[in-house]
């Protein structure tokens, strides 16, 4: 199965979740606080609906100033609405994992490599919509990564630092590929998807209650990225070389897993006997740290080639998915995949590393990300963005 993309009548506010008709936003002056009073209070300015029909409108006069303003505010929560809203399709990631299965290293390093290397292959570029996108991102994940060599610190709890609710929004634009192939591109654009990442706090995953209030996003999702730490799983930690250092035990795997279906099956009223539609990618993350314990000729240790050969390689998904999930039950995650398969329409298995290294006092010794791209362009592959290949 594929799941498809639809043009919708109704867009979904990437903060609250609300849904509205294309008609219902509103706006915002911007102008000078000195020249307009509606600039000054941040009054919402609401259009005339009965005049529009079912589309969204780009901008309006603030009555007080006469300024033009194309700034579009939620009518549900009032938080600045992404400016092209409405006009494309959108896609919700949500990251999940228990508390420091690795989720902020992992956006941290994936969303620099979709920017850097993804583009190019896939003659798309992803592309912040807002400036509190910009800005989170510099400062809660490429600073302390890429420029520092320090890890990000634990994400704080969305219930005591609501800057956490605030999703990463980035539009992905494809360009329609030239008739004269891949080198000379086509400016055209054929298809741009809003793309939301959420980051969550691994603390706010403990109970479903907090979930259902903190983390709507969960179940409103068009494709999860599920972080297993494998520092986590008893068999790895009873195997791994004396010494080695060990988080402390976190929340069971399965869990996560089956509290993050029950949220979802209550929240889009799913019964039992349906599975859930939403696809997983569950991955290892941190696979640098149990290196000693993989087979050397496995596929995890080669790098995918879905970027150079700009498709999704489905010979080297076959692979990785098949050594995964045996890793997965064969490291103590039995339960896991049962649940996961009894729950969810489409899954797969992968394993990363968004450092490649461990860390020393608190810096990166030598960022060698592995394979952090695969789980995404699973996704997209999903939604019909990219094209999947057999290897020849
Ligand atoms: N060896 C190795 N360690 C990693 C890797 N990624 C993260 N870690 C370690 O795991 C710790 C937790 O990573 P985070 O990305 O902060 O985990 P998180 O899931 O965001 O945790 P919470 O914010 O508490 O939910 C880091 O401080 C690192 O020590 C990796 O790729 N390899
Ligand atoms: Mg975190
Ligand atoms: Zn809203
Ligand atoms: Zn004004």
């Amino acid at each position: 199965m594929k799941l498809n993309l639809k043009k919708k009548d109704y867009y979904i506010c990437p903060y609250c979740f609300s849904k509205h008709s294309l008609n219902d936003v509103n706006f915002m002056c911007k102008n000078d606080p000195d020249v307009c009073k509606n600039a000054k209070e941040g009054i919402v300015l609401k259009p005339d609906r009965e005049e529009n029909k079912n589309e969204i409108l780009d901008s309006i006069c603030c009555r007080e100033c006469g300024e033009r303003t194309h700034i579009k505010i939620c009518p549900t929560c009032q938080a600045e609405l992404p400016f092209a809203i409405g006009q494309y399709d959108d896609l919700v990631f949500a990251v999940i994992g228990a508390k420091e299965a690795g989720k902020s290293h992992y956006i941290a390093v994936l969303i620099n490599k979709i920017m850097n290397e993804i583009g190019s292959a896939f003659n798309c570029s992803l592309s912040a919509v807002n400036d509190a996108t910009i800005n989170r991102y510099r400062n809660d994940f490429y600073n302390p990564v890429f420029k520092r060599n320090e890890l990000i610190r634990v994400t704080r709890s969305a219930k005591t630092d609501s800057s956490v609710k605030q999703p990463l929004i980035y539009n992905l634009t494809f360009k329609e590929q030239g008739i004269m192939g891949k080198f000379f591109k086509s400016r055209r654009i054929s298809n741009v998807v809003t793309i939301a990442f959420f980051d969550t706090a691994g603390e706010d995953l403990d109970s479903e209650d907090t979930m259902k209030t903190e983390n709507r996003y969960i179940y409103n999702s068009s494709g999860i990225i599920f972080l297993l730490d494998p520092l986590q799983l008893e068999n790895v930690r009873e195997r791994l070389p004396e010494g080695t250092a060990l988080p402390e035990e976190n929340t069971k795997i399965e869990d996560l897993l089956s509290r993050t279906a029950n949220l979802i099956r209550k929240a889009n009223g799913i019964k039992m006997s349906k599975l859930i539609d939403i696809p997983v990618a569950v991955a290892f993350s941190k696979v640098d740290a149990v290196e000693s314990l993989v087979d050397p000729s496995s596929c995890i240790n080669y790098p995918s080639k879905h970027i150079s050969r700009a498709c999704f390689d489905l010979s080297d998904f076959e692979d990785m998915n098949g050594t995964m999930e045996s890793l997965v039950r064969s490291w103590g995650g039995e339960n896991f995949a049962e649940q996961l398969s009894l729950n969810f329409k489409e899954y797969g298995y992968f394993g990363l590393t968004a450092l490649g290294c461990n860390s020393v006092d608190g810096k990166i010794t030598k960022l060698r990300p592995h394979r952090v791209e695969d789980p995404f362009l699973w996704l997209l592959y999903k939604y019909k963005l990219i094209k999947g290949e057999k290897r020849k």
